[in-house]
């Protein structure tokens, strides 16, 4: 049975494409879906994207992800990247592999930036590519093994 990839996104997501195309690019989060809807389909997974602007909602959908057995997590956890010790649990407790991605790379911007409590839990972090980051960062979950049971 095809396997279910969660992509969430965080606050502000919702503007891609519409401010700051020097930083985020002109794609905007439809855009993105689509890409990854062509390439999953491609990978024998389904993609399911999501954005909200609330940090609980984001930990809900990391519940979810386990609660139906996803393949992974993309996870753009936007500014809550850089405060959210509630996300970091949520990485933690999970078996779910969480990809951290970003848009832009962080380490080259503001200093506030470099520190990542989502990084510190995830599985591994892809950032600076734009768009393409949620596409690699999909090729990732596609190859990472599957758990077989003991
Ligand atoms: O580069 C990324 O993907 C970020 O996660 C984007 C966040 C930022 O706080 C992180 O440090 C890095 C900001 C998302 C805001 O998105 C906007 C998009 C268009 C216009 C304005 C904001």
């Amino acid at each position: 049975m095809t396997q279910t990839v969660l992509v969430l996104n965080g606050p502000n997501l919702n503007l891609l494409g519409t401010r700051e195309p020097e930083i985020y690019g002109n794609e905007t989060l439809d855009d993105i879906a689509e890409r990854l809807e062509n390439l999953a389909r491609t990978l024998d997974l389904t993609v399911d994207l999501r954005q909200s602007n609330h940090e609980g909602h984001l930990v809900d959908w990391l519940h979810e992800a386990q609660a139906r057995d996803a393949r992974g997590v993309i996870l753009n956890a936007g500014a809550f990247t850089h405060t959210s010790v509630a996300l970091h649990d949520a990485i933690k407790a999970v078996r779910t592999p969480v990809l951290e991605v970003h848009l832009s790379n962080p380490h080259t911007r503001e200093a506030f930036r470099h520190h990542s409590y989502v990084g510190m839990a995830a599985k591994g972090t892809i950032a600076g590519f734009g768009a393409l980051s949620y596409e690699l960062a999909l090729r990732a979950i596609a190859q990472l093994q599957t758990k077989v049971a003991p």
